[in-house]
């Protein structure tokens, strides 16, 4: 029992500093989401790592945010109005590693005035590729005894998908 205790306590220190480090990123900076904004050069210096969010923020109207393919990246294909982000404040969070493409909708935002964002996400550090099935066992227990928070049990999960 004490040994478990011991194990489910470094489970849980493995999460600690790979949440510290999200981050949050306001797409465009001070210009937010926009038109006729090199989204290419504010991405540049930035590493983007599952688990931080880009939060596209424009007055609600004017703009509008679809995840697409690269396909439709690059041909500025529209997707259907009803997938559109529209709150004019629009967190997405970077569950999955990988290309991610973002345009705008609205008229030929897109095609005329380049507002559209790729990136490319990396894993955190700790999170599938160190993992084995004997932490994921301990810290079963461990929610068990001692529920974790929700954005522990949230990454927990995140963990398991990951190492299937
Ligand atoms: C990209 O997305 C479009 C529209 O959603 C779809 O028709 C197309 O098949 C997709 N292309 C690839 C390569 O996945
Ligand atoms: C935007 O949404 C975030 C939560 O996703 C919230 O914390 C923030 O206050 C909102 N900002 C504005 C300007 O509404
Ligand atoms: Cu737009």
């Amino acid at each position: 029992m004490a040994s478990n205790k011991l194990l489910m306590l470094s489970v849980v220190a493995i999460f600690i500093p790979a949440m510290a480090m999200a981050t949050d990123y306001i797409v465009g900076d001070d210009s937010g989401w926009t038109i006729n904004f090199d989204y290419q050069a504010w991405a540049k210096d930035k590493v983007f790592y599952v688990g931080d969010k880009l939060v596209f923020q424009y007055p609600k109207g004017y703009h509008n945010v679809f995840k697409v393919n690269g396909t439709a990246f690059k041909n500025c294909d529209i997707p259907p109005t009803n997938q559109a982000l529209s709150s004019g404040n629009d967190t997405v969070v970077l569950n999955t590693p990988g290309r991610k493409w973002y345009i705008c909708g609205v008229s030929n935002h897109c095609s005329a005035y380049a507002q559209k964002l790729f990136i490319t996400v990396q894993y955190q550090y700790g999170w599938a590729p160190a993992a084995t099935p004997q932490i994921l066992q301990v810290s079963h227990g461990h929610q068990l005894l001692h529920p974790l928070p929700l954005h522990l049990q949230h990454q927990h999960l995140h963990l398991q998908c990951q190492t299937q």
